[in-house]
C-alpha cells in the first residue's frame, strides 16, 4: 500500500484567488415564545386561598405568595410567572380546576409576553 501527499491547488475560484477572508453563516436560533400567567382579583375568593394557590402551583414562599396576592387585591391583577406555552397552559388549568372544585370564582389567564 503506497500513499502520496494530497496537494490542494487553490480554491474553487482558481489558484491564487484565496483572499484569506473567512465568512460565517449566522444561524438564527429562535427562542420559544414565553407566556405570562396572571391572577385576577374578585370580591369573593378568600385571601388565604389565593396565597395557598400561589404556594402550591407556583412554588412561591409564603411571603412571596402573600405579596403577590396583595398586589392582585389592590391592583386588580398581577403576573405570577412566565412560562413556555405548555407549562403556562397547565398552570392555568390547574388553578382554574382547583378554584372551581373549592367553589371560588378565582380567575387565572395567560397572555403572550
Ligand atoms: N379580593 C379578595 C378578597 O378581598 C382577595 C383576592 C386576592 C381574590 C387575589 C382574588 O386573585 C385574587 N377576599
Amino acid at each position: 500500500m503506497t500513499s502520496r501527499p494530497i496537494t490542494l491547488s487553490g480554491t474553487p475560484e482558481g489558484p491564487g484567488s484565496d483572499s484569506g477572508l473567512l465568512t460565517k453563516t449566522k444561524s438564527k436560533t429562535q427562542r420559544p415564545p414565553l407566556y405570562k400567567v396572571m391572577l385576577l382579583n374578585d370580591d369573593y375568593t378568600p385571601m388565604e386561598f389565593v396565597v395557598h394557590v400561589l404556594e402550591r402551583f407556583f412554588g412561591l414562599s409564603h411571603a412571596q405568595a402573600f405579596d403577590i396576592m396583595l398586589t392582585v387585591h389592590k391592583k386588580g391583577l398581577a403576573v405570577v410567572g412566565v412560562f413556555s406555552f405548555e407549562v403556562a397552559e397547565t398552570k392555568v388549568a390547574q388553578v382554574m380546576d382547583f378554584a372551581r372544585r373549592h367553589q371560588h370564582p378565582l380567575q387565572c389567564t395567560m397572555e403572550k409576553e
